[in-house]
């Protein structure tokens, strides 16, 4: 009937608490701080500011984009593809209102965005769209799940579906063969530079971090 297609959210995803949306956002800020100010970073900051800027400032260059979550469907209100069919999953269903563990395994920045890896469990992944990641990377066989993150900050103008894409392309990178180049251990972990701005530490302690799926309307 027409009132379930008018009642399909913008999108669906885990939602985390606020005392851990705070404790994401300080590891965020510790991450940008630690990679700004090395001598690494500023070799390279051409690829975040124009040629005249010797300088950036990262926690300014990325722009708060909301509540913190990981989106599983976006549904843009019904227009995207499979999201009536999302919406309508059993498992979607009977897990909406509940409570997931997500497990954040690393942080990482790109000219574009800021974010932070979720490593899904099998639990988590009934709730991963089949196609997630194939609608992204058509070419290749990615592992189901490896577009999952949360989005903690986008550069001007740039839309946060981008995040996804970013982390897909350091995991298609890895995939191919190319590990990047390890810069030093930060005290969050051990922090790979894959080039063209694109920067990634590997929390040495995963952060688990509680969260409700639900949906978002706006
Ligand atoms: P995000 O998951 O990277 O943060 C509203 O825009 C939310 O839906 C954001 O969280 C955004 O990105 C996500 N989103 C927007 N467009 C999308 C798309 N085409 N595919 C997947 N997620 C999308």
């Amino acid at each position: 009937c027409s009132m379930v297609e008018t009642s399909l959210p913008f999108y669906f995803g885990w939602f985390l608490c606020p005392t851990q949306q705070e404790k994401l956002r300080n590891m965020a800020n510790e991450f940008l701080s630690a990679v700004g100010s090395l001598e690494a970073f500023k070799e390279h900051v051409g690829d975040f500011a124009g040629e005249a800027e010797k300088e950036v400032n990262l926690q300014q260059y990325f722009q708060d984009k909301g509540v913190l979550h990981c989106t599983t469907k976006f549904c843009d209100y019904g227009k995207a593809n499979g999201a009536k069919e999302y919406a309508e999953k059993q498992v979607v269903r009977e897990s909406y209102g509940s409570k997931a563990d997500l497990v954040l395994t690393a942080l990482f920045l790109t000219p574009r965005t800021l974010g932070a890896q979720v490593s899904l469990t099998e639990a988590q992944l009934q709730l991963w769209p089949e196609d997630a990641e194939k609608e992204a990377v058509q070419s290749a066989d990615l592992p189901r799940g490896s577009r999952a993150h949360v989005t903690l900050g986008c550069a001007e103008g740039v839309d946060p579906v981008q995040t996804g894409l970013d982390l897909l392309e350091v995991v298609l990178q890895c995939q191919q063969g190319d590990k990047g180049e390890h810069v030093q251990d930060l005290e969050l972990g051990p922090l790979t530079y894959y080039g063209k701005g694109v920067w990634m530490v590997k929390l040495s302690e995963p952060l688990n971090t509680p969260a409700i799926f639900s949906s978002f309307y706006g």
